[in-house]
Order: structure tokens, then C-alpha cells, then sequence
């Protein structure tokens, strides 16, 4: 068996943390008895300083036809965020009916929380995200630039298939898991979109009776991820509500650097997307010392979608066990000195 994965390494220390996640995938797919193809394409903000955009045109079509995507990261000092992200991230997303995001936030043994009195194991929560549409819909505009009437509308736009479909998937998972499951809104003040996610939420739950309902308001839900978050198993919010959480959640287990992410197209028409929660950290590019691991399971979240579960497992064990291993190299967001390198061959030696 034989799959073929489009790469796109990205901008700041996306190259860095591929190249050194991909030949561990290699390792593991040998090891397994299958292989990855892979397909580079340097898209992202370099690509747009010179020829205006992130991606080709028919950038979708050409992806298309790939069992997978290896995302590294996107984001230039030189150019806003918002037009590094919409021209090439959303597009694949949107473009790709990637609705559901799965992201777990993991506390390994072996890593410090900044939390007092949490270790290894306390905190096990996985964020489904929706991913397609909230407060990302993209719809709005500008109007009277510079005047005293200026205003500017953004809308976020909730649809029942998009949003039973990241409820449902919630729910599954809560099922598998601890039967509890915590839903996000903010429907005390958006009196439309989140009064409708809870209906549905609400809805679905009558599928599953077995899993009990936590609501939480995201003011609240973000406070009593720090102040709780063993409380936390699985949670399901809306795209912007998402991305904010997941960022506390990788801060709480250790850092940024261990956050993986997947893009689900749950139908299963186009490619799903994996990626590390991270962006591009332009600050500690070029020096070598990226923690490559969130993308290293990020590429097991991706041969677990393939169906190569065991190799998948074994990917995440191998990086579990080297985070229990007190004698590891570590990078320095995990108060280590090593480089990315070095961490990437002490996990090649654990396959
Ligand atoms: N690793 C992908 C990446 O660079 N993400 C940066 C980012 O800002 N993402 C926003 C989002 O996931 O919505």
C-alpha cells in the first residue's frame, strides 16, 4: 500500500518541523509494511511577495487528487495575517469541507504544566472544532474607510449540516471516551448563531443519552481550562471559539510545540488536512530549535486517518516515550537545549 501525501512545509519554522517529522513517518510506514509518497509544494508568503499569491490558482485542484496534506505553517511579518491565512489555510478548509478539526491537548509524562500541581496524565482533553464557517465565514465588508460613519460587519454564519456534523463527531468521540462532553457558546449574547448551536447540540444529544452535557460560556470555559482542566474530556465549539481554546490548551500541557491538529473531511470526497496547532514563529526561525513533535503526531493523527493505526500508535508512543525519558533532548520551549534535529534522530532510534 502506498500513499501520496502533498507537503507544504510554509512559512518560518514550518519547513523546519516537516523535514524533520517526515522521514519518521517514512521510519514507521517501512516499519508497517506500507509506503508515503510525498509531493512538495512550496506555497506560502514567499510565494506571494513574488507572484501575488499564497497559492496557485488552481492550487485546490492540484492537491485534490492526494490521499492527504502535511501542513507545516503560514504566517510573514512582512505581510497581515489575515491575507497569509486566506490565502492559503482557509481556502484549503473551506475549499475541502475539512469541517471537523480535531485537537487534542495532552499533558505527557514528563512534561511540566505551568499549572501548580498537575503532572503527566492529569489532563487529557480533545477540542472538535468546527472548521469551516462561525466567525471565519468571511462574509462582511467595509464601508466610509476614514470617515467618522467608518464601519466594518462580520458576519459568522452557522449552517444545521455543518454544525450537526461537528456536534455529532463530539458526540461520538464522548461515547469512546469518558461519556462527558462540554459544549461552548456564547448564547447569552449571540441570541441567533450560538442559541442555534445549543438547539442542535441539544438535538443531538437525544442520540446519545448515555453522554452527560456540560454548557459553558467560552468567558468561562477559558477560565476553568486553567483553573480545571482535568474537568475537561471532550469539548465542541465553533471555529474562532476553537482556535482560542486549543491555544490554552497547548499552554496548559507545556507548549505549543506538542499541539497537533486534524482537518477532517468527513465526507471523505477530498483530502484531510494535519497540521501542528502552531504558526510559523518567525522569532526562532533559521536557529534549528523548533520542537518538531507537534507535527510529528500531527503526521500519526494522518496515518491513523489512512487507516494505519498501528503505525500511528507507535508514532505516538515513540514521542510519549521520549517526553517520559528524563535523558531525552528536548527543545527549549520544554526547557531543553537541544535542536530539532537532535530530537527528531533520538525518536528514529525509538522506532
Ligand atoms: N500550523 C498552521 C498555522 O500556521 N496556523 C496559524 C494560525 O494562525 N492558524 C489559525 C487557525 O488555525 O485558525
Amino acid at each position: 500500500m502506498s500513499y501520496d501525501i502533498a507537503l507544504i512545509p510554509g512559512d518560518g519554522i514550518g519547513p523546519t518541523v516537516v523535514d524533520a517529522a517526515l522521514p519518521l513517518l517514512d521510519d514507521v510506514a517501512t516499519e508497517h509494511g506500507f509506503d508515503i509518497e510525498t509531493t512538495r509544494y512550496d506555497w506560502g508568503t514567499e510565494r506571494y511577495l513574488d507572484a501575488g499569491a499564497m497559492m496557485p490558482d488552481d492550487g485546490l485542484e492540484t492537491l485534490e487528487s492526494h490521499d492527504a496534506i502535511l501542513l507545516g505553517a503560514v504566517g510573514h511579518p512582512e505581510v497581515p495575517d489575515h491575507v497569509t491565512l486566506n490565502g492559503l489555510l482557509l481556502p484549503i478548509r473551506k475549499g475541502f469541507d475539512q469541517s471537523i478539526c480535531k485537537r487534542p491537548a495532552v499533558l505527557f509524562d514528563g512534561v511540566d504544566s505551568p499549572l501548580k500541581g498537575y503532572s503527566g496524565g492529569d489532563i487529557d482533553i480533545l477540542v472538535f472544532r468546527e472548521n469551516t464557517e462561525g466567525e471565519y465565514a468571511d462574509i462582511g465588508g467595509r464601508e466610509h474607510a476614514g470617515f467618522e460613519n467608518e464601519v466594518a460587519v462580520q458576519s459568522a454564519v452557522y449552517t444545521r449540516r455543518s454544525t450537526e456534523r461537528i456536534v455529532r463527531a463530539a458526540f461520538e468521540a464522548a461515547t469512546e471516551r469518558s461519556g462527558h462532553l462540554t459544549n461552548v457558546t456564547k448564547s447569552n449574547a449571540q441570541a441567533h448563531g450560538m442559541v442555534f448551536w445549543d438547539d442542535i447540540v441539544d438535538e443531538v444529544s437525544e442520540e446519545y443519552p448515555d453522554v452527560e452535557v456540560e454548557r459553558l460560556l467560552v468567558d468561562a470555559a477559558s477560565m476553568d481550562m486553567v483553573r480545571r482542566p482535568d474537568d475537561f474530556d471532550v469539548v465542541v465549539c465553533s471555529n474562532l471559539f476553537g482556535d482560542i481554546l486549543t491555544d490554552i490548551g497547548a499552554i496548559v500541557t507545556g507548549s505549543m510545540g506538542l499541539a497537533p491538529s486534524a482537518n477532517i473531511d468527513p465526507g471523505r470526497d477530498h483530502p484531510s488536512m494535519f497540521e501542528p496547532v502552531h504558526g510559523s514563529a518567525f522569532d526562532i526561525m533559521g536557529e534549528g530549535v523548533a520542537n518538531p513533535l507537534a507535527t510529528v503526531l500531527s503526521g500519526s493523527l494522518m496515518i491513523d486517518h489512512l487507516g494505519e493505526d498501528a503505525a500511528a500508535a507507535d508514532l505516538w508512543d515513540a514521542v510519549t516515550e521520549q517526553l517520559a525519558d528524563d535523558d531525552a533532548p528536548r527543545t527549549p520551549d520544554l526547557g531543553g537545549d537541544s535542536t530539532t534535529k537532535t530530537v527528531a534522530s533520538d525518536l528514529a532510534d525509538r522506532l
